[in-house]
């Protein structure tokens, strides 16, 4: 086969027209192309949507920490697991917009702060709608991740300005239930059909390497592809092992498949933010480069992301002159 015939069967000029129809089977192939043929794809669908040189960044705060009822297997906040990590009732308010004011100066856009819940009751949703106020003002988009929604609390969220709300699948339907059992994949898409429904823009996504196969990372991108619309924001994470945790001695995945999970986010979803998120401080520089490439846009930016480390903002800096990279312009400041 010539290479223009090559490239034409393999649609690599693909288009950037979002497309809600994948199927799993297409999801899967994109998976298996040449690693060469899937970065130049998800290269070009990237330059068509976007500045392939601009990064947006998300700090990332942790309001409310540790003692979650929950079970998912990788996290340290799970009240089941001894990890060490430090309770924490909600953060007061005078720390929270410290945080996002130093996270601000720092060159973030999006000031995420996340609550160890299953879900808020409404009375722990209260302080957190002045905490999305107060941040807001300081010029940042403001997003949070408390876990599952109650009806009526993504219109609450969204009077009080949120812009955006994350809320994870995680993994594909078939492999979530070997890693989470106190709440199911029909809870985790309700919640996201309340905050779609509420007008806030959905920020989900997963993580990989925790023990599942290739079929179940294009298992979850399949379910976020055929979402209409697709999120905002898609966050791939690569699990962070924490002692303690079930998990704690899974992975670590072939960096390869890393990138090519978000190739094929760039290519099934390609006017979404796709962000490279858990698992930086893991990463070499090379490796978050080719992630680049494959259509990443988007980082948490900041040393911590909720109890575990990320590169600090000094060596992104570095990370992001070294590439020619640049912060994305992020929403004007409110007006007074
Ligand atoms: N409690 C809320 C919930 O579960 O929706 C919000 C906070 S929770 C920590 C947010 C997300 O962080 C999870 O859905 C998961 O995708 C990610 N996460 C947690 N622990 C992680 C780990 N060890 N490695 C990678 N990602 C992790
Ligand atoms: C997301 O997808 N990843 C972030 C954010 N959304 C809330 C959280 C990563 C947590 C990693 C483990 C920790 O620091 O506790
Ligand atoms: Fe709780 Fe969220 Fe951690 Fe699950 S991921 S244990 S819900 S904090």
């Amino acid at each position: 086969m010539s290479a223009l015939e090559k490239e034409t069967t393999l649609n690599l000029n693909a288009t950037a027209e979002p497309r809600y129809d994948w199927t799993r089977a297409e999801v899967e192939a994109l998976y298996e192309l040449p690693f060469n043929d899937l970065l130049f794809r998800a290269h070009s669908v990237h330059r068509q949507t976007f500045d392939p040189n601009a990064v947006q960044t998300s700090t990332l705060l942790s309001i409310k920490t540790g003692a979650c009822p929950e079970d998912c297997a990788y996290c340290p906040q799970s009240v089941r697991f001894d990890t060490g990590v430090e309770r924490h009732e909600l953060m007061p308010l005078d720390e929270v917009r410290a945080a996002a004011r130093r996270a601000k100066e720092a060159g973030a856009t999006r000031f995420c702060m996340g609550a160890s819940y299953r879900g808020p009751k409404d009375s722990q949703l209260e302080p957190i709608l002045t905490m999305i106020e107060e941040v807001k003002a300081l010029g940042l988009e403001t997003c949070a991740t408390l876990g599952l929604l109650r009806p009526g609390q993504a219109e609450r969220l969204a009077a009080a300005g949120l812009d955006y709300y994350n809320h994870n699948l995680d993994s594909s339907p078939e492999f979530y239930g070997k890693i989470i059992t106190t709440r199911t994949y029909a809870d985790r898409l309700e919640t996201l059909e309340r905050v779609r429904g509420a007008g806030v823009k959905v920020c989900c996504g997963g993580i990989v390497g925790m023990g599942e196969t290739r079929a179940d990372r294009a298992g979850l991108l399949h379910t976020l592809a055929t979402m209409n619309p697709h999120p905002e924001s898609v966050p791939i994470n690569e699990l962070v092992p924490v002692p303690g945790t079930p998990l704690a001695a899974a992975g670590p995945l072939d960096p390869f498949e890393f990138v090519r999970s978000i190739a094929v986010a760039r290519v099934t979803m390609p006017r979404s933010h796709v962000r490279l998120s858990a698992g930086r401080s893991d990463f070499t520089d090379e490796l978050q480069a080719l992630c680049f490439f494959a259509g990443a846009n988007s980082i948490f930016y900041g040393e911590k992301l909720l109890t575990t480390g990320n590169p600090d903002t000094a060596a992104d800096q570095r990370l992001f002159a070294r590439l020619g990279l640049y912060p994305e312009r992020g929403a004007p400041p409110a007006v007074a």
